[in-house]
């Protein structure tokens, strides 16, 4: 089941400046940096707020780190500004996915890949969800004891 919104994508030119805009102007101090080549993006995961499912809500800031990655692309016809959303599953998140595409939603990827701070995750595609890049994200299992 989706129950969260786990973060919402912000595409940004300078990663540094733009965690300095969100953490001098809204206050939000607790800060993840990562790498994800992957997705050719660095990141700033800025956690808002615990959530009932025992996961939290985030801003993820992504700064593109090569010109041919979708981050990069997207910037380039619209410049800085929202780039996707995120639900967060509290099962599996290849269940998840399959469940969506058989309502006839493209699902991006075969099989889950890895997001921020080892969390698994797929894209839904824009044009099936009314405009809007649709991320699904399944978080890393709790740490151990
Ligand atoms: N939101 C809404 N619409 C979007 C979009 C977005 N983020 N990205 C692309 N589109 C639209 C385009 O505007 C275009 O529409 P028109 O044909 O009407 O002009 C259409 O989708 C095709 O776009 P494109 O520019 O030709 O781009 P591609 O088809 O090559 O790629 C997509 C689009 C969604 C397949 C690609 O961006 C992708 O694979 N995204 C998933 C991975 C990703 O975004 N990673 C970065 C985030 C990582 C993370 O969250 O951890
Ligand atoms: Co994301």
């Amino acid at each position: 089941m989706l129950t969260r919104i786990d973060h919402i994508g912000i595409a940004c030119r300078d990663l540094d400046a733009t965690v300095e805009f969100y953490r001098s102007t809204y206050g939000f101090t607790d800060v993840h940096f990562e790498v994800n080549e992957e997705q050719g993006v660095r990141e700033a995961m800025l956690k808002i707020n615990e959530t009932g499912d025992g996961a939290a809500s985030y801003i993820q800031l992504i700064e593109p780190i090569r010109d041919d990655s979708a981050v990069a692309k997207w910037m380039q016809k619209n410049g800085e500004g929202v780039h996707h959303i995120a639900f967060g599953s509290d099962g599996d998140v290849a269940d998840e996915a399959a469940g969506i595409a058989g309502k006839g939603v493209r699902v991006l990827y075969d099989a889950p890949r890895r997001g921020s701070m080892g969390s698994r995750i797929n894209f839904l595609h824009p044009k099936d969800c009314h405009g809007v890049l649709t991320e699904l994200v399944q978080k890393a299992g709790p740490d151990p004891a």
